[in-house]
């Protein structure tokens, strides 16, 4: 989120939320996302009817591209294959690499080598959808949107588990590239 609204050149103030304390349960911040989960936004600008808070941080990504006007095409089959990535970064990549990451982490009760294999071999599939998805393109749906926004902490979050400069050589070029946007490299640089 940070990344999208440093991108958008967006007026924003982020606020860490320290989840091991519980802080997302406190009614401070269920008064922004009564489900208690990160990320949420409040948006206080004066020319809404009154200030917005969001969750979901695809529906945030959603609200933001178009607020800016920027990183989502607006309409047809460029807005629709955004929105393709963008879904399958969110409900097929991220869960499968938070998989991966509550294996590799003692976080799955009864964990095995077997499943985590299990695991890890459905995140390759996901990333290689990924790998596919940039032959001949330096982002996911040509120009840069939100759907690389919403995948590019995933990649980096998961980089040396997924072996990503390894094995997928067009993804690691292409988080480079996303590395190389103004501000991006500050908020969450590669490994
Ligand atoms: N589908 C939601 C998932 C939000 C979510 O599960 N956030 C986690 C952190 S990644 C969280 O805040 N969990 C609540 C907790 O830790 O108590 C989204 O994309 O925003």
């Amino acid at each position: 989120m940070a990344i999208t609204l440093a991108l958008l050149g967006l007026p924003h103030r982020v606020i860490p939320v320290d989840r091991a304390a519980g802080e997302q349960r406190r009614p401070h911040f269920l008064a922004i996302n009564p489900a208690a989960a990160v990320p949420a936004i409040l948006d206080r600008d004066p020319g809404l009817p009154q200030p917005l808070a969001l969750a979901q941080s695809g529906a945030i990504l959603l609200y933001l591209a178009e607020k800016a006007g920027r990183l989502l095409p607006s309409s047809g089959a460029p807005r629709a294959r955004a929105l393709q990535w963008l879904m399958q970064a969110l409900t097929d990549v991220n869960p499968a690499a938070s998989l991966v990451f509550m294996g590799r982490h003692g976080l799955i009760p009864g964990m095995t080598a077997e499943t985590q294999g299990f695991l890890d071999a459905r995140l390759a599939r996901f990333l290689r959808d990924a790998e596919a998805a940039l032959d001949g393109q330096d982002f996911l749906v040509g120009d840069l949107s939100v759907a690389d926004l919403a995948l590019y902490p995933i990649v980096v979050h998961r980089w040396k588990d997924a072996d990503i400069a390894a094995r997928y050589p067009r993804l690691a070029d292409w988080a480079a590239r996303v590395a190389a946007l103004p501000g991006v490299a500050a908020i969450l640089p590669l490994p």
